[in-house]
C-alpha cells in the first residue's frame, strides 16, 4: 500500500530512534509505506543528535523508554539547540513524538513536559501511527510556511527595497535599543551620517536608473566598511546613510567614517560635477555616553551638525 502525502508535507523527513535494531526496521518498513518521506534512523543519542543537526528531519519518533537512549535528556538537547536558533534556517520546531509502552505513564509525561509533542503506545499500530506522522508532518509544513511569511514580513518592515540594507524603521528602532544598552553598560554609542555630495547634479546628468544603481553601489561599500558584528548601517533617507556604532567611542568612530569616505571614492564611479570627476559622500560623527539626562535624538542632532560642516567645509570629508 502506497499513501501519498499533502503536496506541503512531500520530501519531509523523519527520524526514528530506536536502540533496538527490530524496533527501529519495524519502525521504518512501517513508514516505507508514506511515499514521498525519507527515513532516517538511529540506535544511540550521539548519532540521533548529529543526524538532527545535520540532516534538519521534519519531525523525529523516538523510542523513550529504552535502555541505552535517555529520551527525556535527548528530547531536550534537541529544543536547546532549536532554541539556540540552529534549525532556524530550515523550521524554528522538530515535532517530537514518543514510542512508548502503555505502562510508562510517568516517562511520558515527563517527556511532553522535556518539550515533546505527542505519544504512540507500543506494540504499534501501524494505522494510529501513519495517521499522526501525517498530522505531525502537516502542523510543522503548516509552521513552516508561517515561518517563512514572518520572515517576508520582517524582511519588508526593516529592509530598504532599493538597496536592500536596513531601513529608517530599523535605524530609529537600533537607536533607541542601542542606546540603552550603553546606558545599562556605560559605553559609548556613536553615529556616523552620510550624505552623498552633489546628489541632485548626478541624476540630472545620468538619469535616475543611474542614480539608484549608485545609491546600491554606495549603500554595498558602507556596509562593508564596518567590521564589528554589532555596527550596521541603514538608508535614512534618499541619499543618506546612517551608521550605528555601539561601544565606540568619538575616535573609532572617526576611523570607522573615513574608511567609509574612502570606500566610497574607491568606487571610482564618474561625476562631471563631482570633486575631482567623481563621486563622494560627506560625513558627520557624533559620539555620546547615553546618560538618563539625555536622548538618542542628540546624537542625531551632534551628527546633522557635522555633515553640514563636512558639507561647508568642501564635501568629501568627515568632520565631527
Ligand atoms: P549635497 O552635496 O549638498 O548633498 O547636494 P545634493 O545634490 O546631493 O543634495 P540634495 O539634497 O539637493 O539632492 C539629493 C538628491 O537625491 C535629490 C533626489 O532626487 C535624489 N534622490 C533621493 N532619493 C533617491 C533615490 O531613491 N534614487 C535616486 N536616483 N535619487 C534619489
Ligand atoms: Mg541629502
Ligand atoms: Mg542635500
Ligand atoms: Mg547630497
Amino acid at each position: 500500500m502506497s499513501d501519498r502525502l499533502p503536496v506541503r508535507t512531500r520530501n519531509a523527513t523523519v527520524l526514528v530512534i530506536d536502540p533496538s535494531p527490530i524496533d527501529r526496521a519495524q519502525i521504518c518498513e512501517c513508514l516505507s509505506q508514506l511515499a514521498d518521506i525519507h527515513v532516517l534512523a538511529a540506535g544511540d543519542t550521539e548519532q540521533a543528535l548529529q543526524l538532527v543537526r545535520q540532516a534538519r528531519p521534519s519531525m523525529v519518533l523516538l523510542d523513550s523508554a529504552q535502555k541505552g537512549i535517555d529520551g527525556i535528556a535527548l528530547t531536550r538537547a534537541i529544543r536547546a539547540w532549536e532554541q539556540s536558533g540552529g534549525n532556524q534556517v530550515f523550521s524554528p520546531w522538530t515535532p517530537i513524538v514518543f514510542l512508548s509502552s502503555i505502562n510508562d505513564e510517568d516517562l511520558l509525561a515527563q517527556g511532553i513536559l522535556a518539550g515533546g509533542d505527542d505519544f504512540v503506545c507500543k506494540p504499534v499500530s501501524e494505522v494510529v501511527l501513519l495517521a499522526k506522522v501525517r498530522a505531525m508532518l502537516r502542523i510543522a509544513a503548516r509552521q513552516r510556511e508561517i515561518c517563512e511569511v514572518h520572515r517576508q514580513l520582517k524582511d519588508i518592515a526593516t529592509l530598504d527595497s532599493l538597496t536592500g540594507i536596513p531601513n529608517r524603521r530599523y535605524f530609529d528602532d537600533t537607536l533607541v535599543s542601542e542606546w540603552k544598552r550603553c546606558l545599562r553598560t556605560e559605553t559609548p554609542l556613536s553615529i556616523v551620517l552620510s550624505d552623498v555630495d552633489f546628489f541632485k547634479q548626478f541624476n540630472d546628468i545620468y538619469g535616475h536608473q543611474a542614480g539608484d544603481a549608485c545609491l546600491k553601489a554606495v549603500a554595498s561599500t558602507l556596509s562593508e566598511s564596518l567590521f564589528r558584528v554589532e555596527d550596521s548601517v541603514a538608508r535614512y533617507g534618499g541619499e543618506e546613510f546612517v551608521a550605528i556604532l555601539p561601544g565606540t567611542d568619538a575616535s573609532g568612530a572617526y576611523a570607522v567614517a573615513e574608511r567609509m569616505r574612502q570606500s566610497a571614492r574607491e568606487l571610482c564611479i564618474p561625476h562631471e560635477k563631482g570633486i575631482g570627476g567623481q563621486l563622494s559622500c560627506s560625513f558627520g560623527v557624533a559620539s555620546i555616553y547615553p546618560s538618563p539626562d539625555r536622548i538618542p535624538h542628540q546624537l542625531l542632532r551632534f551628527a546633522d551638525a557635522g555633515l553640514y560642516a563636512a558639507k561647508r567645509a568642501g564635501r568629501n570629508r568627515v568632520e565631527i
